[in-house]
C-alpha cells in the first residue's frame, strides 16, 4: 500500500472513508462559470427546448438562478402536463427517424418523462392527485412495453436504450412509487450479462445510470426480493466503471465521467481503490474544466451534482433549504471585430453510393453544424436532424435515415469517434469528418 493507500485506509478508519469518492474543493469561480453557461439556454421555454435535466442538475448544485428557475420549472410543468393531457395514449418514443431538414416531433419520451419527474423531485414535490397519478401510470406503462421488447427470453431490446429504462426506474424510485420486480429484473439481467449493455457504444453512462437506480431501490426498500440482486449487481457496475478508468483518470470518457462518478458517490461500498480512482478522476475532470470542455447544457446538468457532492440518488430527500450562490449572467467581453480566418474541412460519407467526398471553407471556430450547412447550400450534400436534450441528432444523410438501432456515426478520419455532437464540436483545419451509418 502507497502513501496514499495508507491515508485513504486511515481516513477509512475514521469512518470518513464513505466520502472519500466526493469532489470537494474546486474553485468556485470554475463552477460558477459552468452554471452561467446554462443561463441563457433557461430562457429557451419552446417546448422543444426545454430541458428537464437543466433544472435537476441546478437544483443538486451550489447555485441557483433566482426567478428564472421557478419561471423554467412552471415551464416544464405546462408543456409536460400538455404533451400528458393531450394524448390520449401517450406512447412510444420518437423514433430516431426524420426527413431531410430539421424535424420535430415533441413527444416526450420515456427517458424525458423520467426526467421530468426527477426535476419535480428536485423541487422537493412528490408526484400526487389526478395529474400526477397519471404520469406515474404513464411512465410504468412506457417500462412494462419495454420490457416486453426485451422479451422473456432477454433476446430483444428495449425500443429506447437501457440509459433511459434505468433511469425511468430512478425517476419512480426517487419518487417512492415500486415498479414489478420483474421490470427491475431486465435491467438486473442487463447487468449481470453485459454484452447486452456492451452492444451499447455509452456502456458507463448506461452502467452508471443502472447502478444509480439500483442504489435507490436499495435505498428505499422498494424491491426487497430483489435485494440480493441488486446488491451483487451494484458491486459489478462499480467494478466495471472502475476497470474503465482511463490512464488520464476519465471513466469511460471526460463526458461519462460525471455520471459515473454520481454512481460512485452514491456507492455504499467505499474501498481503498475507489478512493484512488476517484482522486485521478478528479484530477481529470478539473484538467477538463480548464481546457473548457463542458460547454453543452446537458453534459454541464450531469457534472454540477458531483461538484456539489450530490447525485441523482440524493432526489430520495433533497434538501430544498440549502443555501445556494446566485449566477449572475456572464459579462461578455467585446471581441474585436477582425477579418474571419477561414479553414477547410473535408466532409465524407462512404454509407452510400455514389459516396461523397468534398471539402469546405468555413471560418475558424465553426461548428461541425457550420461545416454540413456550407456542404449542403454548395454541393449536392443533404441532412436531417432532429432536435434532442443533447442538442440537434443528426437523423439521416444524403436522404438515407438511419433505421431502428442504426445511427449516423460521427468521426474524425481516419476512425476517431467524435465525443460531440454537431452542434459542440468545432473541427481543425485540414480535418476529414467523416458521417457514417453503423448499428448499435
Ligand atoms: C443512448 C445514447 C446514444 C444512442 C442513442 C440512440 C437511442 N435510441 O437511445 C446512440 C448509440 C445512437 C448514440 C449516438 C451518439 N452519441 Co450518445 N449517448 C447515449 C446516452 C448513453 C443516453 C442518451 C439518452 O437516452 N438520454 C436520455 C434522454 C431522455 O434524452 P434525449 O435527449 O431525449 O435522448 C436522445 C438524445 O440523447 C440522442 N442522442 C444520443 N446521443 C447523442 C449525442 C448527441 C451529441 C446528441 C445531439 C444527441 C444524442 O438520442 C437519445 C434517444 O433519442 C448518452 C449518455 C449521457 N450521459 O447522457 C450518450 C451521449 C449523449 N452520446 C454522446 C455522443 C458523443 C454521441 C455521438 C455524437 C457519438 C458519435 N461519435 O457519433 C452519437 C450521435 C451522433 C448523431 N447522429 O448526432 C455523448 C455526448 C457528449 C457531449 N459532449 O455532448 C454522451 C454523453 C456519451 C458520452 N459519454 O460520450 N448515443
Amino acid at each position: 500500500m502507497g502513501c496514499l493507500g495508507a491515508l485513504l485506509f486511515l481516513l477509512g478508519g475514521l469512518g470518513a472513508l464513505a466520502q472519500i469518492c466526493e469532489i470537494t474543493e474546486v474553485d468556485s469561480t470554475l463552477v460558477e462559470r459552468l452554471g452561467q453557461r446554462l443561463l441563457p439556454w433557461m430562457d429557451r421555454l419552446s417546448p422543444e427546448q426545454l430541458n428537464p435535466s437543466i433544472y435537476v442538475g441546478l437544483r443538486l448544485s451550489s447555485l441557483q438562478a433566482g426567478a428564472k428557475e421557478a419561471q423554467y420549472l412552471h415551464s416544464l410543468k405546462l408543456s409536460y402536463q400538455q404533451s400528458l393531457l393531450s394524448v390520449v395514449n401517450w406512447c412510444c418514443p420518437v423514433s430516431a427517424s426524420s426527413n431531410d431538414n430539421s424535424d420535430s416531433e415533441a413527444r416526450p419520451s420515456m427517458g424525458q418523462l423520467a426526467l421530468y419527474l426527477l426535476a419535480l423531485r428536485a423541487n422537493c414535490e412528490f408526484v400526487e392527485g389526478r395529474k400526477g397519478d397519471r404520469l406515474v401510470s404513464q411512465l410504468k406503462r412506457f417500462l412494462e412495453d419495454e420490457k416486453g421488447a426485451i422479451g422473456h427470453n432477454h433476446q430483444g431490446h428495449p425500443h429506447t436504450s437501457y440509459y433511459q429504462y434505468g433511469l425511468g426506474i430512478l425517476a419512480l424510485c426517487v419518487h417512492q412509487k415500486r415498479v414489478h420486480d420483474s421490470v427491475v429484473g431486465k435491467l438486473l439481467y442487463a447487468v449481470e450479462h453485459e454484452q447486452h449493455l456492451q452492444q451499447g457504444h455509452f456502456p458507463v453512462d448506461t452502467l452508471a445510470m443502472a447502478g444509480l437506480a439500483f442504489s435507490c431501490l436499495e435505498l428505499s426498500n422498494l424491491n426487497p426480493n430483489q435485494r440480493n440482486r441488486s446488491t451483487v449487481a451494484l458491486r459489478r457496475v462499480q467494478e466495471k466503471i472502475l476497470k474503465a478508468q482511463t490512464p488520464e483518470g476519465h471513466f469511460g470518457n471526460v463526458y461519462s465521467t460525471p455520471l459515473a462518478l454520481q454512481l460512485l458517490m452514491a456507492s455504499l461500498r467505499p474501498t481503498v481503490e475507489l478512493g484512488t480512482a476517484c482522486l485521478k478522476a478528479k484530477a481529470a475532470l478539473l484538467a477538463s474544466l480548464q481546457h473548457k470542455a463542458f460547454r453543452n447544457p446537458l453534459m454541464i446538468s450531469q457534472l454540477l451534482p458531483i461538484l456539489n457532492q450530490k447525485s441523482y440518488v440524493d432526489l430520495i430527500s433533497p434538501d430544498c433549504e440549502a443555501p445556494r450562490v446566485l449566477l449572475e449572467p456572464a459579462t461578455e467581453t467585446p471581441s474585436q471585430t477582425q477579418v474571419p480566418e477561414f479553414i477547410h474541412v473535408t466532409l465524407k460519407v462512404s454509407s452510400i453510393f455514389p459516396s461523397y467526398r468534398h471539402s469546405v471553407s468555413v471560418p475558424v471556430s465553426s461548428s461541425l453544424e457550420d461545416v454540413l450547412k456550407k456542404a449542403q447550400e454548395h454541393s449536392r450534400f443533404r441532412y436531417g436532424t432532429q432536435p434532442s436534450l443533447s442538442g440537434p441528432y443528426l437523423t439521416s444523410v444524403m436522404g438515407k435515415k438511419a433505421g431502428e438501432r442504426e445511427f449516423w456515426q460521427l468521426l474524425r478520419a481516419p476512425d476517431t469517434p467524435l465525443l460531440q455532437g454537431i452542434a459542440d464540436y468545432r473541427p481543425r483545419d485540414g480535418e476529414t469528418i467523416e458521417l457514417r451509418l453503423v448499428g448499435w
